[in-house]
């Protein structure tokens, strides 16, 4: 085994021993510098992801060793699951270390909504969780969006200190990194960092040189497994992931009716005055209205609404929340799925969800 040499699609150490293991390169594809793993090969020309053998809770591990480093942290978090991206204990883990916050996937919000809104929202929830960053800004690696503000502001805050982008998984922080070497350092296509809709594709820390001697790195992202891409396959991960700005879909409810969002949730209108349910979720996520009293009929007649995981039929296993809404206008958010946003006085809703995957009420982001 070779522990000199990291892949540099994922940062995973090259090996050329087990196939199951990550960083297995075949020993005659080994090349002198530059090392892409079996697995990056996979993801990157034909999107698929090989399962491997890996230790997930190394990934806290790189995080509290950053919080022993004097460095500035960027802290990337997905708008479309804004709470769904955060790190529990964030600011512990990092020992209070300076942080520059990155709301990213800004392009799958509509473009009706004002930065300035956005951005005063995340502060607000930022705030809540104890987090004082020295900036916030709204961006969309995808699409280059404030590239060079940020760019320019990790500079100013860096004091030559190294630079660690971290969050949970899947938020972008590849996706970002390869923006600034594509932009700044004029990298090629094909010598980018690996990036993928599965969560945890980036598997060690991958280091980027700065002109001064320091660093910046790319991180493993942070498995939070409450979100429902941790449960669906891979193929059903894809359709879930909206690729493009939200349309939302308008129902005026009436009590007594019930929404259900492809197989993977239902919300119930239990008690209130009619209202419009505002729902933001990809495009492959059929959404049906039904009386509440005829869900469970409909759901059994309808194979759509069905959804196995593992053989196991998760609609059946589904638990519920019950909530009652605030009096302004709110989300019901079904972690890494999509929201509803509701403006309704003090109503009841039940939420089904499949075990294991979280559901709040926020203020609305929108
Ligand atoms: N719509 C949208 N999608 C994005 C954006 N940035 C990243 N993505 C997508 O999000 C998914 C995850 O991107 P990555 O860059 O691999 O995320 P990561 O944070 O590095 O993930 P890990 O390495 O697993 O921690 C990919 O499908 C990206 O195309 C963005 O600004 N907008
Ligand atoms: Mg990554």
């Amino acid at each position: 085994m070779n522990t000199e040499i990291k892949c540099y699609g994922c940062g995973a150490f090259i090996q050329n021993e087990n196939q199951k293991y990550i960083g297995y390169v075949p020993k005659n594809a080994m090349q002198r510098d530059q090392v892409l793993c079996q697995r990056c090969f996979q993801l990157k020309n034909y999107h698929k992801l090989q399962n491997l053998h890996m230790e997930k809770d190394d990934f806290l591990k790189i995080l509290q060793t950053i919080g022993e480093k004097d460095c500035l942290v960027v802290y990337m978090i997905d708008l479309f699951d804004f709470h769904g991206s955060l790190i529990q204990g964030f600011m512990r883990h990092i020992s209070y270390n300076d942080v520059i916050v990155l709301a990213n996937k800004r392009d799958i919000l509509p473009k009706s909504v004002k930065e300035r809104k956005l951005e005063h929202w995340v502060r607000r929830q930022l705030k809540e969780e104890g987090i004082k960053p020295l900036d916030v800004i709204i961006t969309s690696g995808k699409k280059n969006m404030n590239l060079d503000y940020i760019y320019d502001t990790i500079m100013q805050h860096r004091h030559k200190r190294d630079v660690y982008v971290v969050g949970i998984t899947n938020v972008g922080k590849s996706t970002f990194i390869n923006a600034l070497l594509k932009h700044y350092a004029k990298i090629e296509d094909n010598h980018l960092i690996t990036v993928s809709e599965f969560p945890g594709t980036t598997l060690n820390l991958i280091e980027i040189p700065l002109d001064d001697h320091s660093y910046l790195y790319d991180t493993p992202g942070i498995i939070n497994e409450d979100q429902m891409t941790h449960i669906l396959n891979n193929n059903d991960i894809k359709k879930i992931i909206p690729q493009s700005e939200l349309s939302p879909m308008v129902f005026q409810l009436n009590q007594g009716q019930t929404l259900f969002f492809g197989g993977l949730a239902r919300i119930d209108y239990i008690d209130g005055e009619q209202t419009g349910f505002v729902a933001y979720f990809s495009k492959n996520i059929k959404i049906h209205r039904t009386k509440t009293i005829n869900a469970d009929g409909l759901y059994d007649r309808h194979k759509t609404l069905q959804y196995e995981i593992d053989g196991i039929n998760t609609m059946k296993d589904m638990k519920f929340f019950d909530f009652t809404l605030p009096d302004y206008k709110c989300d019901i958010v079904i972690s890494g799925l999509g929201f509803v946003s509701i403006h309704s006085h003090r109503g009841k809703v039940r939420v089904y969800v499949p075990p294991k995957i979280s559901v709040m009420i926020r203020e609305a982001i929108i």
